[in-house]
């Protein structure tokens, strides 16, 4: 089989996603911690946005495809069950990560902290962005509340794609009191924060 090659910066919240698969399943791959819209990044994804993947002959972008074709063709275990209702689960709930939690958690929140547009993070807009959040912080404490996971009793890719997510959201003062007032989210990350998966392939400490 040929190399694995997984592509872009280890502080996308996505690598880090894709790159914990491999580990859950005990894949090796070959890492390649590129920019987004640099050549090697360009040449897989139309809109230069990382991860993108090489295996072989094929060329990859978009996380959940680069997720599902490395579940579907590595050993080890499923993080998306074969049962269709809860493929279907998993689907949805990555689904709703990609649309509705990353855009206002990572994009807004998290981003308007570390990328300010003027140079220093506008705190009007991070506060509207907080008081947003406090919904999906409650959605997500409902849907962890029964086993601990998104998606049945075991963990699936939905878990792998949110927990980058809340872990950069609990960096950050109101993100961190919304996230700790949220009993059930609270002990799940705690629990999924201390896996050999998240901690191999989380970013190394910010400058
Ligand atoms: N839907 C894409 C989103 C990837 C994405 O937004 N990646 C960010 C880094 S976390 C990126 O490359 N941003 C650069 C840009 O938007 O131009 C996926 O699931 O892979």
């Amino acid at each position: 089989m040929p190399a694995l090659e997984i592509i872009g910066v280890p502080q996308s919240n996505y690598v880090w996603a894709v790159r914990m698969v491999c580990e859950e399943k005990g894949v090796p791959y070959d890492y390649k911690p590129e920019r987004p819209h640099t050549p090697a990044v360009d040449a897989i994804h139309p809109f230069g946005k990382v991860p993108v993947m090489r295996h072989g002959d094929l060329e990859l972008c978009e996380s959940k495809a680069i997720a599902t074709y490395i579940d579907r063709v590595f050993d080890g275990p499923r993080v998306i069950p074969e049962d269709v209702r809860s493929a279907a689960h998993v689907e949805q709930w990555v689904s709703l990560g990609n649309v509705e939690f990353d855009r206002l958690m990572i994009r807004q929140y998290v981003l308007g902290y570390l990328f300010p547009k003027d140079g220093k993070p506008d705190m009007a807009a991070i506060g509207a962005a907080a008081e947003k959040m406090k919904p999906q912080v409650e959605i997500l404490d409902r849907a962890v509340a029964g086993t601990g996971h998104l998606v049945g009793d075991s963990l699936t890719l939905a878990d792998l794609n949110i927990l980058p997510m809340l872990y950069y959201v609990n960096r950050f003062e109101e993100g961190k009191a919304l996230l700790g007032a949220a009993k059930n989210l609270s002990a799940y990350m705690e629990r999924h924060f201390a896996r050999d998966s998240f901690r191999k392939s989380a970013p190394p400490p910010r400058q």
